[in-house]
């Protein structure tokens, strides 16, 4: 079974002096989520994505969003997130020491719960956890940094992960792909059953912010 291609665009790839704009062109060109990356400078050198300008933005737009913890510790941060039913949150594997538990915890909220992956985190580490979450967000960069190139064994792990899935009988989950996502790599990956794409300055984000047609062009992409 294909599994529709979605949008996920990047939040932190926009330019916040056009951010109205921004927010309706993605709304008018229908993109599925708005990507959250929060940061807290321990688990990866950067830091982002205050909860309260989340806020903001939440009442600005509609849109889902998808949250990409990138923090030590998440289940501090899960409560205060303001989850919707149809949002997204991604837990890294190595960000809190009993991943199941945090999982599970942040399904109360309501939220699809996706278990993220390094470019160096293997995929045995999915097989305990793999039935209780509803995707995987596979980072095809390190994460942290907008403007990276792809980590080239990710191509072979998205292949990897397929056929993992497929022998867990958890085809159907879905399976978002994170760095460097430009329209080739794009391609690639949806060959491998990837189906939420994260679009930053790679496809979709251009200085000033984003343009109709080219969101047309990478959805055309990823269908
Ligand atoms: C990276 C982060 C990503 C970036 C995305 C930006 O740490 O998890 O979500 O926002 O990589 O896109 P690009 O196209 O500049 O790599
Ligand atoms: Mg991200």
């Amino acid at each position: 079974m294909t599994k529709q291609g979605k949008i996920s665009a990047s939040m932190m790839c926009a330019n916040p002096f056009y951010l109205r704009e921004t927010l309706n062109i993605l709304e008018q060109e229908h993109v599925e989520y708005l990507h959250q990356d929060i940061m807290d400078g321990k688990f990866v050198p950067n830091l982002g994505m205050g909860l309260d300008n989340i806020k903001a933005l939440r009442e600005c737009t509609n849109i889902p969003f998808d949250f990409h913890l990138m923090v030590l510790d998440p289940d501090n941060i899960i409560p205060l997130l303001g989850l919707r039913q149809n949002d997204i949150v991604s837990i890294h594997y190595e960000s809190t020491f009993q991943v199941q538990r945090t999982l599970e915890n942040a399904r109360k909220y309501g939220a699809k719960v996706f278990l993220a992956i390094n470019p160096a985190t293997s995929l045995y580490n999915l097989e305990e956890v793999v039935h209780y979450i509803d995707g995987i967000n596979l980072l095809t960069v390190n994460p942290g940094f907008a403007g990276q190139k792809i980590v080239q064994s990710c191509f072979k792990k998205a292949e990897k992960l397929q056929q993992f899935l497929k022998e867990h009988d958890r085809e159907n989950i879905e399976i978002e792909v994170d760095g460097n996502i430009t329209f080739e790599n794009a391609e690639k990956l949806k060959k491998f059953g990837a189906n939420i794409f994260v679009a930053g300055t790679s496809s979709i984000f251009e200085k000033n912010g984003v343009h109709a047609d080219t969101i047309k062009q990478f959805r055309n992409i990823i269908l």
